[in-house]
């Protein structure tokens, strides 16, 4: 706990000498230009004419909106701060369009970045509308995913200029690594290739590539223990971001205090969560499902498809606070259909939202309808 708060006064410290760099001017200038009716005309002018009093606020901020909950957000989020520096905004699915909602307000966003969240038919209208706000705005975005997106989003962000990086065939960090190497030092490799191993993605051109570059087992256990450190931290945001800087300063996990004694809490309450899953585990005919009461969904699937003997499994937590059950769904290697796929259309339908991979995937549901999520999932996968 202390060296979390230590944490937080070096963060503000950090902002603060930020600000005060940024010259007092500029403050004060958007002050004046908020209360000011005339601000569009002024604005138009000084446009050409960039001279001593621009009342537009110079837009100067970078902002990394990624997927908190697993090692390929973490590390995305990581390699963009090497690369451009800036600040990371880290959230899970619920929370991204409510983070989105926010950065489009935040009028000192010079470009954004959006890393390994998918989208969803519920989403991703909105999403292209804030982001269409945003590029009228002259941010510049940049989405990185590797999520099943429907063709007409690339085309819609393409048609805004956003620059789209997106291939389902790597993991998000393996994507920005490559994108954005020649900014990147070498460490930031094993970054990329440690989200790739918790991705299921390590055998994958790019991934594969990167591995052999270090000792498999040595990335094995690095990629576990970040894994393992950032599952049992999603209920503080402050070492999130903590883990997303050491990555990005180049630190290997071993070398971040107490990582590996984490992970050994973590391994002893995952084989208490197997037991669990033994006795509470329900079976259909094509999957098996539990409620998770006490841990994340996605920890918990994994144990729930493989002890149920079926090919599909799902867990389902509830959030309380949004009235919605937070699914996890996942498929063997003998599951043939595309979850990622099945699980948006049907969670759509069903006021929810979801998506992801074939074979991993996650959804949102509204708290009452989650038995009819189960039962029309199991229906649809056969
Ligand atoms: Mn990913």
């Amino acid at each position: 706990m202390n060296f979390l708060s230590v944490l937080a006064v070096s963060k503000t410290k950090k902002s603060t000498t930020k600000t005060v760099k940024k010259k007092v001017s500029k403050k004060t200038t958007k002050k004046t230009a908020a209360k000011k009716p005339v601000k569009k005309t002024t604005k138009k002018i000084s446009k050409k004419s960039v001279s001593k009093k621009t009342i537009k606020p110079q837009r100067t901020k970078v902002i990394c909106i990624s997927h908190k909950e697993d090692c390929d957000g973490i590390s995305s989020a990581a390699i963009i701060r090497q690369a451009f520096g800036g600040d990371a905004i880290l959230v899970d699915y619920p929370g991204q369009m409510e983070a989105l909602n926010q950065v489009v307000l935040d009028e000192k966003l010079k470009s954004l970045f959006i890393c390994d969240l998918g989208l969803s038919k519920k989403t991703q209208d909105e999403f292209i509308d804030i982001l269409t706000t945003l590029r009228k705005n002259k941010v510049s975005v940049t989405y990185i995913d590797h999520h099943d997106i429907d063709p007409d989003v690339v085309k819609a962000l393409n048609k805004i200029k956003v620059n789209v990086i997106h291939d389902i065939n790597e993991c998000t960090a393996v994507l920005a690594y490559t994108a954005f190497k020649s900014k990147l030092n070498d460490h930031a490799s094993f970054v990329a290739a440690c989200a790739a191993i918790t991705d299921y993605m390590e055998t994958r051109p790019i991934g594969s590539k990167l591995l052999q570059i270090y000792d498999r087992q040595f990335a094995l256990i690095s990629a576990t223990v970040m894994t393992y450190n950032i599952v049992g931290h999603q209920k503080e945001p402050d070492y999130l971001q903590y883990l997303v800087e050491e990555l990005a300063d180049s630190k290997f996990p071993h070398d971040i205090p107490n990582t590996y004694e984490f992970a050994q809490i973590q391994v002893e309450k995952l084989s208490q969560m197997i037991a669990k899953v033994k006795m509470g585990l329900k079976t259909m005919s094509n999957l098996g499902h539990m409620e998770i009461l006490d841990a994340g969904a996605s920890g918990a699937v994994n144990f729930v498809m493989g002890l149920s003997g079926k090919n599909v499994g799902v867990a389902y937590k509830e959030r309380v606070d949004h009235g919605i059950y937070a699914v996890s769904v996942r498929g063997s290697k003998d599951c043939k259909v595309h979850l990622g796929k099945i699980v948006n259309l049907l969670a759509t339908s069903l006021g929810g939202s979801g998506g992801g991979h074939d074979k991993a995937c996650g959804a949102v549901i509204p708290k009452p309808k989650i038995k009819k999520f189960i039962t029309e999932l199991n229906k649809k996968i056969k």
